[in-house]
């Protein structure tokens, strides 16, 4: 059994937990400032499946912006694109990275000022993880 304890709560003290065993935890959480003269900001975080089974993430928003896209970056004919995508599959006791160049959520039209984000992974209708973090820039 993995269950651990401390990364239970150390998800709860991240993320305003409304299960008491997050079986999806964040990690490495950094949202970018609006890239000067566009509404776009973009999320990396680390996701990792505690759990035994595997966790697909449908829909993901934020309460800070209209809209929240998991999106990759790909290399097509050697010109860097990115495609959205509809889901996220993480197989048990793995972790998916969130990084500039490959996976990354894309954040559109702030509501507000950006100081604060709270980032919303759900599996259907079923919330899995909350995560709050504040704003950096990239510069
Ligand atoms: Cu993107």
């Amino acid at each position: 059994m993995t269950h651990t304890p401390a990364i239970t709560v150390l998800a709860c003290l991240l993320a305003s937990c409304s299960a008491s065993h997050a079986p999806l935890v964040a990690s490495d959480v950094l949202v970018s400032r609006p890239v000067p003269g566009t509404q776009i900001s973009a999320a990396y975080l680390s996701l990792t499946n505690t759990s035994r089974q595997k966790i697909t993430i449908t829909k993901i928003t934020s309460p800070n912006f209209e809209s929240a896209e998991l999106h990759e970056s790909v290399l097509d004919d050697g010109i860097a694109r990115m495609v959205a995508l509809g889901e996220l599959t993480i197989m048990p006791q793995q972790t998916v990275l969130l990084e500039p160049g490959g996976l990354h959520l894309m954040l559109m039209r702030p509501v507000g000022a950006i100081e604060t984000v709270t980032l919303n992974f759900y599996a259907g209708e079923a919330l899995l993880l909350s995560v709050d973090t504040v704003v950096k820039g990239l510069r």
